[in-house]
């Protein structure tokens, strides 16, 4: 066809070029106190849902896709887009919330933004750093790929600092949200697919030699020892020193070859719980450069049944929450989103919220740790994933490392959570056990869990015995008794069992009722029957010996496409507390009535 010769060509010239960008560079943490300059606002953007723009027509990456940005240089000339002329959307937000017409668009969309920038010190290095892609983004600076990342909810950032000019940069970056069988999550699951650039993009400037990650925390089961490591990255390491100067703590040591100091110390900090929410000042300077954070300090083990903060046992009152605004059927995305999803459960009574079933914005941990809620963080590790496939691992790795090297540090984070309602067999063990030892690794300190299905030992007898349990610190679990399965009677009846001499935590159990909706206690989607489900929900969930925490599912209705029955759903899942209008409904006040009395025996 027309373009025969030139692909060829092409294809000859730029043998081996998919290979030779930089790839992702390891993550650099505490993206709110470096010098960032924002690069949010209207990008431009085109729909590609053909991939025409990455793609030739003989499938193979197009080395002159639209990143190229090209302009015709005349009449004469064929380029068949323009990003001058195109539509926009703004940056950070989903473009389904944005366009009527997008609403349920899946593939691909092209995002252009063009920007001056001028370097403090010409010998300092810029990265640019992204919140979250939806799910797979190619990213391209002045015409260069600068890199590619998958998985979308983590933070990812490359480094521009050759590429970058004083004048007429554009960066350019292909977002694709279609859902495929390989990947983390699957294409079934029971939210909205929100695609694009959901989160903040961010230019960051550090020194040559900078800090990159760091860990300041209490050692596993101490509250006065601290274990401290920085990394740098950089061809000249300095000195680093960690100070937290309310606490008289000033740590100081050299890195080694790899760039990495470990230091550790004893210290008297107050400590960090829902009560009392301490965080401290802690500074890294290393060189000329200082990183500022807020770190609170806590400790979090299990002794049998129990679950110990700083020692003494705790109940986890808590709610589900998906990262969604339901007032405005969007992902939610910035500080004043997680403020009113935060408070929303503070007003319910929680001292602790499960962030269901990826991570959310950074925004939602760093004000956990000031509005003193514990939190249970997940990868999307949903239902039935491609066990056995070792790049469906290596991906799942990939979004459970990113998670915990963002949020190491938040000591409202006490849960990794590491599954949501994965079926039982050979290769789903090994997989999710390889996940769980790469957890421990990265950190030691946290807890870790996944959210298990229960089967009946006898009719009125539930059973945890998944053997993922042998692996977990705190077993986590979901129910729909009276609502998927029997009536919500049942609940008056059924006992619990485990093999296991550790915590439960119900990790999800609700009803849909749509708010407003008034009738019987036994008629479906009434906030009458969503409320009798939480009586007797609760009242069971009470009696359970070794259960310590709970989340219903979920704090708001939210979006789902599974969801279709009319007037009722209308796409939308309902086991909300509160509704898409913001409405509370009465088995909100149950629940809030239950938090305030319910004491540990
Ligand atoms: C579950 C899932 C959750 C669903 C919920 C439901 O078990 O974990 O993602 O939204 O049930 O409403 O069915």
């Amino acid at each position: 066809s027309k373009a025969r010769i030139p692909y060829l060509l092409l294809a000859l010239l730029s043998f081996g070029w998919g290979s030779t960008f930089a790839q992702t560079a390891s993550l650099i943490t505490n993206i709110d106190h470096r010098a960032t300059t924002s690069l949010n606002g209207k990008w431009k953007i085109i729909v590609d849902p053909y991939e025409t723009g990455f793609y030739s027509y003989r499938m193979v990456e197009d080395p002159n896709g639209f990143f190229k940005d090209r302009k015709p240089k005349d009449a004469t000339e064929l380029v068949e887009y323009n990003f001058d002329t195109s539509d926009e959307l703004y940056v950070p937000s989903d473009w389904n919330s944005q366009r009527e017409d997008l609403k349920l668009y899946e593939g691909t969309i092209w995002y252009k933004k063009a920007f001056d920038y001028t370097k403090k010190a010409a010998t300092n290095r810029v990265f640019v750093h992204f919140g979250a892609v939806n799910y797979d983004a190619h990213v391209y600076l002045n015409g260069k790929k600068i890199g590619h990342h998958v998985g979308g909810f983590t933070p990812f950032n490359m480094e521009v600092t050759d590429l970058l000019q004083e004048k007429g940069n554009f960066i350019v970056v292909k977002a694709d949200d279609k859902r495929l069988k390989e990947a983390v999550p699957t294409p079934n699951t029971d939210w909205w697919n929100y695609g694009g650039i959901t989160r903040d993009v961010k230019l960051v400037e550090v020194p040559a030699t900078f800090v990159e990650d760091y860990t300041v925390q209490l050692a596993k089961g101490s509250l006065n020892k601290l274990d401290v490591w920085v990394k740098t990255n950089g061809t000249s390491p300095q000195p680093v020193t960690v100070s937290i100067p309310e606490a008289k703590v000033k740590l100081t040591g050299t890195p080694d070859a790899s760039g990495m100091v470990k230091l550790s110390s004893n210290a008297k900090l107050k400590l960090w719980s829902p009560e009392s929410p301490k965080l401290y000042k802690v500074q890294i300077t290393s060189g000329s450069e200082k990183v500022e954070d807020e770190i609170g300090f806590r400790s979090i083990e299990t002794k049998g049944a129990d679950i110990l903060l700083n020692k003494k046992p705790v109940l986890l009152k808590g709610i589900c929450i998906h990262e969604e605004m339901p007032t405005r059927g969007a992902r939610a995305y910035s500080m004043e989103d997680a403020q009113t999803l935060l408070g929303w459960a503070k007003e319910l009574g929680c001292n602790y919220v499960r962030l269901a079933h990826y991570p959310h914005n950074e925004n939602m941990t760093r004000l956990a740790d000031k509005m003193g809620l514990m939190v249970w963080s997940e990868i999307p590790v949903y239902w039935t994933v491609d066990w056995a496939n070792p790049a469906t691992l290596a991906n799942a790795k990939q979004q459970l490392t990113e998670m915990i090297t963002r949020d190491k540090n938040k000591a409202s984070v006490v849960l990794w959570s590491m599954a949501n309602e994965t079926p039982l067999s050979d290769s789903r063990l090994s997989f999710l056990k390889s996940q769980i030892e790469t957890a421990r690794q990265l950190d030691n300190t946290r807890l870790i869990t996944a959210a298990l299905e229960v089967h009946n030992a006898t009719e009125n007898t539930m059973m945890i015995d998944d053997p993922l349990g042998q692996y977990l610190d705190v077993l986590g679990c979901n129910e729909y008794i009276g609502w998927y399965s029997r009536k919500i009677e049942d609940c008056d009846k059924i006992t619990w069992q485990t093999t296991y001499d550790k915590p439960l935590i119900i990790s999800e159990t609700g009803a849909d009722c749509v708010a407003g909706m008034h009738g019987e206690a036994t008629a479906r989607f009434t906030e009458e029957f969503q409320d009798n489900f939480y009586q007797h929900q609760l009242a069971m969930i009470k009696r359970i010996p070794f259960l310590r925490g709970v989340t219903p599912w979920i704090l708001a209705d939210f979006r789902s496409p599974r969801r279709p029955l009319p007037s009722i759903q209308d796409y939308w899942n309902r086991k909300g507390l509160i509704s898409d209008r913001g409405e509370r409904k009465k088995a909100f006040y149950t629940l809030q009535k239950f938090y305030a009395d319910w004491k540990l025996k």
